[in-house]
């Protein structure tokens, strides 16, 4: 079988929730670390955004997509169960991680402070304004996990590895470390997900 190639930047969020799948299914794969809108991302992606994927003749953006095709591809465990219904909540919970908890987490609150105007200083109004939203997004992700410990069905699916590193990421800002430690069992889940290898061997390099 042809060598699959995961482009882009180890430190997104959406690259290394593609890269644990592969990890956690055992999937050989080679990383090309493109940053948006480079050329290589552009040939794939009309938008320019990473990550993008090539196997053989298959070029594909957009990381659900992409995630989808290699749990049909390749064998070995899967993370996007084949039933209707466990289908449709790995589904249901990848388009609620993407609407609201990266838009919250990631654009509304993580960027303006870590890509802050180095005199300025962060837009603290947008990023206040976005804290009761990530109190609802991890309210409504406790509700769920505390069911079962994941957050589709009982068994660890791609909607968990798409939304950890989300987690993860609003937890290195003070706010985000007082807001997500309120809840205690997304806590838990963080908690042993982070321990997994899928999630240590994928860990991007220190930011230079
Ligand atoms: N809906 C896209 C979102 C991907 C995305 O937001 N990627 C970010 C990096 S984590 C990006 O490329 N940002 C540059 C841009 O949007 O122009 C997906 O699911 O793959």
């Amino acid at each position: 079988m042809a060598d699959l190639e995961i482009i882009g930047v180890p430190f997104s969020n959406y690259v290394r929730s593609l890269r644990m799948l592969c990890e956690e299914k055992g999937v050989a794969y080679k990383l090309t670390p493109s940053r948006p809108h480079t050329p290589e991302v552009t040939a794939i992606h009309p938008a320019g955004q990473i990550p993008v994927m090539r196997h053989g003749d298959v070029a594909l953006f957009e990381t659900k997509a992409i995630a989808s095709y290699i749990d049909k591809v390749f064998p070995g465990t899967k993370f996007i169960p084949e039933d209707a219904v466990g289908m449709a909540h790995v589904e249901q919970w990848v388009s609620y991680g993407n609407a609201k908890v990266d838009k919250w987490i990631m654009r509304e609150f993580v960027v303006p402070q870590a890509f802050a105007d180095k005199v300025k200083g962060p837009d603290m109004t947008k990023v206040n304004a976005a804290v009761p939203e990530i109190e609802k997004c991890c309210t409504v992700l406790d509700a769920a996990i505390a069911k079962t410990g994941h957050l589709a069905g009982k068994n660890l699916s791609f909607a968990d590895m798409l939304v950890l590193p989300m987690i993860v990421t609003a937890q290195a800002f003070p706010l985000g470390k007082e807001i997500v430690p309120k809840h205690k069992a997304l806590m838990a889940w963080a908690e042993k997900l982070t321990g997994r290898a899928s999630w240590t061997k994928t860990a991007p390099p220190p930011r230079a």
